[in-house]
């Protein structure tokens, strides 16, 4: 071995210096055979990926190299191109065209594994595997891999090519198994396919565990509900999770459901009142006056969406493709399956209706100072109806506030500025704690009884990575979100996985990865950090949105994630890529203040929902002095409390990873855009996860287990006090190739597929065994 090393580097000094470079980064696996594979591929002019000017990757072969270029042939146009060496990587050969799991390539490199997970998308294998991860990869389009047929092919462990399917029966046996809590974690960009992924996890493992519960169909139509209220048309993807969620299922000893648990993350309020060009609202606001029958129409004083405001600012009422008076029968049939009684079914409708309706009240100003007072028009007629109030009561409480002074109570006029900023509070307020209350509903619904048993399996979908040309509060915390999550990720697959060879004392030559903790610091650090000073802008009245901004350039200059901004903007190097933020309405979004006077409109409403609403507004403000007290836990300081739950509730389970790639910005099917794609994979390290994989020991027993299962081999002179002792000497006798694992101190890591080797010596060396005592028993007789 020795030799072929020392034949190996004197190869390479005849290489110029710059290829050698070169060579040494294509394979920084350790195993020399690679590295005599990839010498030889030069030497033989075989084929190679190659970066032709448009920034394209042809596949090409070698000609001539000299020291700062190489000369290839490109395949596709036969014409000879020179470029330098860092243009130029290895291919795979023909046979690994296409292949199941990325650690199967020869030459792992970025062209090589987009061009394998092209030619799995050009052929619908949407699904490849990138060692422990599964990647899955939008289609855009309708694809036969899914229903009944495949439900029982991956239940009965007939196949086992990549799918969510796969991940899910992984994450149940496991569960069943060890019984340990398991969670599926989705992650990608916005409109990568995690919704449609968490629903297919959802239906196969409803398909698994279906049973005596009645849970079971109600997954799908649970969805229906969440989608209907809480996803809207976006710029990135036409149905936009606006929440995120994590639904809990429960299972029984015996591996049938018996409950669920589902938990949502910050509902986007502001896109009630407020939309970008090109956007939608939630899709319950299209499909309610798409779909609503003659006679709800007449009691909720229905109008055609495109008549209000909140829905027709934004120039887009529909979607290609979308039947929103379908979906809305869709939505009806749901709430029936989730037994919402019909009363409080007609008094959601009515609530939904009221807040168009609050869109489109208005205001006249008065007089020099620009106060104002509502217009007695329709718009406020129909909004007292449906919330059960007294418009004259509502008129006030949208146009003036209330001012303790001394020991009265004086009503001041607002501005028009102020009034609208009132209207719109009022309407996000009614919307959010309508969603939240139909979260509580379908948690009844799913109810769990006493299943805190080990056995779940969570599945997170949160909302994806958000850049978009102007971006606020709410990129801002979903952006915030997957970082954490891009941590958790990272912890997982790399950090703990390599602190645990390097704590062990093997030999490993550690993988680096793009470690996301700068940017969290950035974020969370205390007292220096975004979170903090948000809050403390906030907390502080004089403040402004560009105050804030400046303070931001001031202190977090060092961070080198943080990049300053013009005005009122700064910019973040996330994981995923920088994004540049304007802080107007940060303050005012992260107060998001609730005024007593709505909160007492709410109160005395006829309409009961709105009645519980208010009472839980109050108990919240009952809980601390006053009703701004109770705001001092601001949304992002609430909002990062909930992440810390979630992650301390994910790191009690194991994780299985889902990545899903949106191929290209233009939701279309059958195109795949590399430069999209690479971006992708680069930010989650595909190609690290699968170099620690390949070169990694999937494989752990501690010399105890080892010795336990395997230790009968040895004759009782070769058990040693020192378990690692009698562990290498176990491994001796059953003959083992060296370089197949490695011997810590507590533990033996296995090479993939070792364990299998193993158990058939044992089981070869147990038949020899009962075989002779066989005959040793014949003699006797
Ligand atoms: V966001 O962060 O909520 O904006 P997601 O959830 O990542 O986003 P989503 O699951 O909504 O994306 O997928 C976007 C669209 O891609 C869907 O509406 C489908 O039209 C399409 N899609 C995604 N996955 C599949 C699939 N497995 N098969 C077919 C799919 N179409
Ligand atoms: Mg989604």
């Amino acid at each position: 071995r020795s030799t072929s090393r020392a034949q190996m580097v004197s190869n390479r000094q005849s290489l110029p210096a710059n290829l050698r470079n070169a060579i040494a980064q294509m394979s920084p696996a350790k195993d020399p055979h690679d590295l005599d594979n990839v010498e030889y591929f030069f030497r033989e002019k075989l084929r190679v990926w190659c970066r032709v000017a448009n920034g394209q990757w042809n596949l090409g072969k070698i000609q001539s190299t000299s020291v700062d270029d190489v000369c290839v042939l490109l395949s596709n146009t036969e014409e000879v191109v020179k470029v330098s060496v860092e243009e130029i990587f290895p291919a795979n050969p023909d046979i690994l065209e296409g292949v199941e799991d990325l650690i199967q390539l020869s030459y792992l490199n970025e062209p090589s594994v987009l061009y394998n997970l092209r030619v799995r998308y050009s052929q619908d294998l949407i699904y490849s595997k990138a060692g422990p991860v599964l990647i899955a990869v939008n289609p855009f389009k309708n694809v036969q891999i899914y229903g009944k047929e495949f439900l029982s092919t991956y239940q009965n462990k007939a196949l086992d090519a990549p799918h969510v399917y796969a991940v899910a029966d992984a994450a149940f046996d496991e569960m069943m198994r060890e019984e340990k809590n398991q969670s599926i974690i989705i992650s990608g960009e916005s409109g990568a396919g995690k919704t449609e992924t968490a629903k297919y996890a959802m239906q196969y493992l409803e398909a698994l565990g279906g049973g005596s519960f009645g849970v079971e169909n109600e997954f799908l139509k649970t969805s229906c509900i969440l989608e209907a209220f809480g996803n809207a048309k976006t710029l990135r993807n036409d149905n936009s999770s606006r929440f995120g969620k994590l639904m809990e299922i429960h299972f029984s000893a015996k591996g049938k459901i018996c409950g669920a648990k589902l938990e949502t993350f910050l509902l986007e309020k502001s896109r009630v009142v407020q939309l970008c060009n090109g956007e939608r609202s939630y899709h319950i606001f299209y499909e309610l006056c798409a779909g609503a029958p003659q006679i709800l129409i007449e009691r909720l004083k229905l109008k055609a969406a495109s008549e209000y405001n909140y829905l027709n600012q934004s120039k887009c009422l529909t979607i290609d493709r979308i039947n929103d008076a379908q979906k809305f029968h869709k939505l009806m049939e749901a709430f029936n399956i989730v037994q919402i009684p019909q009363e409080y079914q007609e008094r959601a409708f009515s609530l939904l209706a009221a807040v168009l309706w609050l869109g489109n009240v208005s205001f006249k100003v008065i007089d020099n100072e620009n106060y104002v007072e509502v217009v007695a028009d329709e718009a406020v007629t129909n909004v007292a109806m449906l919330m059960g109030c007294n418009s004259k009561e509502l008129m006030v409480v949208l146009s003036t506030c209330k001012l303790q002074a001394g020991r009265d109570c004086i009503a001041k006029r607002l501005t028009l500025r102020q009034a609208t900023e009132m209207r719109d509070s009022l309407a996000k307020t009614i919307y959010a704690s309508l969603f939240n209350w139909l979260v509580e509903q379908i948690n009844i619904s799913l109810e769990v009884g006493n299943s805190r048993t080990g056995r779940s399996i969570s599945i997170l979908d949160i909302y994806g990575f958000e850049s978009f040309k102007n971006n606020s509060f709410e990129q801002f915390c979903i952006n915030y979100a997957n970082e954490r999550l891009q941590q958790h990720f990272n912890r997982h697959l790399f950090k703990l996985e390599q602190e645990e060879y390097e704590g062990d004392g093997i030999d490993w030559t550690k993988v680096e990865f793009k470690d996301n903790q700068e940017c969290l610091n950035l974020i969370e650090k205390k007292p220096i950090g975004l979170v903090s000073l948000l809050d403390e802008e906030s907390n502080f009245p004089k403040a402004t949105d560009t105050t804030f901004a400046n303070k931001l350039n001031h202190h977090l200059r060092a961070n080198s994630c943080f990049k300053g901004g013009r005005g009122q903007g700064f910019r973040v190097c996330h994981y995923a890529g920088e994004v540049l933020y304007d802080t107007n309405g940060f303050l005012e979004k992260n107060r998001d203040p609730l005024h007593v006077d709505l909160i007492q409109l709410l109160s005395s409403s006829k309409c009961q929902l709105l009645n519980l609403f208010s009472s839980k507004m109050c108990y919240k403000s009952l809980k601390s002095a006053t009703i701004s007290d109770s705001m001092n836990q601001t949304v992002i300081t609430k909002f990062k409390g909930q992440l810390f739950k979630l992650m301390n509730k994910l790191e009690d389970t194991t994780p299985h990873f889902i990545r899903c790639i949106k191929p290209n910005s233009n939701q279309l099917p059958g195109i795949y855009d590399e430069n999209h794609v690479l971006q992708q994979l680069r930010c989650c390290g595909v190609l690290e996860i699968v170099r620690i994989s390949r070169s990694g020991y999937p494989t752990r027993l501690t010399h105890q287990e080892l010795a336990v299962r395997y230790g009968f081999i040895l004759l009782a002179t070769k058990f040693s006090q020192d378990p690692l002792n009698t562990s290498t000497a176990i491994l001796k006798q059953y003959n083992l190739p060296p370089e197949m694992y490695q011997v810590g101190y507590r533990k033996i890591y296995l090479r993939t597929g070792l364990i299998g080797v193993l158990e058939e010596r044992k089981k070869y060396v147990l038949c020899g065994i009962l075989g002779l005592q066989k005959k040793f028993r014949g003699y006797k007789t």
